[in-house]
């Protein structure tokens, strides 16, 4: 059977034949033309916008990379996803394409750390690691930098919560980036690409029944989760926390081992029969505000430096942090998550990170020490690194 592409914008599969194209709805060699006009998919999935207003599309060999409109003769190189008419990256089912869900608890800090990795990975980690990320399409780009970027940079505010996809009827809207590094290899400096679907959720999105199905293709669909867990939330935990920190409520908020737990449910569920093997999809398990604890930890701690930025991921470093996670899993009542992931899972790394450096005041505001970043960047690069992405340093 041949291999079964997963489009990074609704996650559905598809091969690669089916992909459809296009046209650009431009005058053609025989001075035909076909009229932009709306496209109803585009318009069902995401509302209807400008940008729905486009050249028709057609059906042909989705293998290659260009085809002719057959109502204006024009050739095309607009590929787009069969199920949501979005537009494919160039090269799509060629280069590396990798999907990353992030997903976690109502106010676990998801919207932000997405922000803020986002935000470190093109400007510092992008410099020390030689690599670019850009947005892929002009939707993300202005998304991130208007919504995102923008919100917590310049206007320095915290973000509302995150609508759910469910309320939101299904439309789900991932940020979709290209990757780029430069690799140094036999023959030279050569350019390496991946692409980067993230799809932030709401909070609820994992605690109603309803919203499951479609997280399960988010999650299933997957090359890498990020799990984003709350130490705040953990009763151990947030009774230590520096006096001062920005608490969550306690309402309808559900403890970081049950998140765990239905992520590991819908993991399971949607492969059927194999129940018996471990999970096989890396899982980042993060735990976020790490800013709120580094009074309880020693000095020397990994957890209260930085990663060493030095282009390559540091395996020693990575299980170092690993370990020190584990050590205050055990203090904040987290034994039963480490033997949920040590049962499940083949792949899992722990990693403690601050996106803000720093407790919001109290009219959620960026502190005036600005943000300061703590190890946001560890996680993706060690997905990345999993994936032959970036080069690793040691071995562990
Ligand atoms: N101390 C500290 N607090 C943080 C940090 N990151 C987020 N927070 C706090 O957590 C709150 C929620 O962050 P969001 O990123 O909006 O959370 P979310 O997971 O997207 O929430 P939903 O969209 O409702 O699911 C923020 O308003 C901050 O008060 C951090 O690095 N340190
Ligand atoms: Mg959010
Ligand atoms: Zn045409
Ligand atoms: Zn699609």
């Amino acid at each position: 059977m041949a291999r079964r592409l997963t489009c990074p914008y609704c996650y559905e599969t598809f091969a690669a034949r089916e992909i459809r194209f296009r046209c650009n709805s431009r005058l053609s060699r025989t001075r035909k033309q076909c009229q932009r006009r709306r496209d109803a998919v585009l318009d069902e999935r995401f509302g209807r916008r400008p940008s729905n207003d486009v050249g028709p599309d057609f059906a042909a060999d989705g293998r290659r990379s260009t085809a002719v409109c057959p109502d204006c003769d024009g050739e095309t190189t607009y590929r787009i996803c069969p199920v949501c008419h979005c537009e494919l990256p160039v090269q799509f089912g060629m280069v590396d394409n990798r999907l990353i869900a992030m997903v976690g608890a109502k106010a676990s800090g998801k919207t932000i750390y997405m922000t803020v990795l986002l935000h470190e990975m093109r400007n510092q980690v992008g410099e020390a690691y030689g690599a670019s990320m850009m947005g892929l399409d002009d939707t993300t780009m202005r998304r991130y930098s208007s919504e995102y970027e923008d919100r917590l940079y310049r206007d320095r505010q915290m973000f509302p919560g995150t609508q759910t996809a469910s309320t939101n009827a299904n439309r789900v809207e991932p940020l979709v980036f290209r990757f780029g590094l430069r690799r140094r290899g036999l023959f030279g400096e050569r350019p390496q690409h991946t692409v980067l679907s993230f799809f932030d959720t709401a909070g609820e999105d994992f605690s109603t029944r309803e919203s499951v199905e479609l997280n399960t293709r988010y999650l299933t669909g997957a090359d890498g989760i990020i799990l984003l867990l709350d130490p705040l939330q953990m009763p151990g935990a947030r009774e230590r926390a520096l006096p001062g920190t920005a608490l969550p409520g306690t309402e309808g908020l559900d403890a970081p081992v049950n998140v765990l737990g239905r992520v590991t449910n819908m993991l399971l569920a949607a492969r059927g029969g194999k129940a018996a093997a471990k999970i096989e999809t890396p899982l980042a398990v993060v735990f976020s505000k790490l800013d709120a604890f580094w009074h309880l930890l020693d000095n020397g701690s990994p957890l209260r430096a930085h990663a060493p930025a030095r282009g390559r991921f540091e395996v020693g470093d990575s299980l170092s942090v690993h370990e020190e996670v584990r050590q205050l899993l055990k203090e904040w009542d987290g034994v039963p998550i480490d033997q949920a992931l040590e049962n499940t899972y083949a792949r899992y790394r722990y990693f403690g990170v601050s996106s803000l450096g720093r407790s919001p005041t109290p009219d959620a505001r960026v502190a005036p020490t600005g943000i300061q970043p703590y190890r946001v960047a560890d996680p993706l690069l060690w997905l990345l690194s999993e994936f032959g992405s970036v080069p690793k340093a040691g071995r562990g």
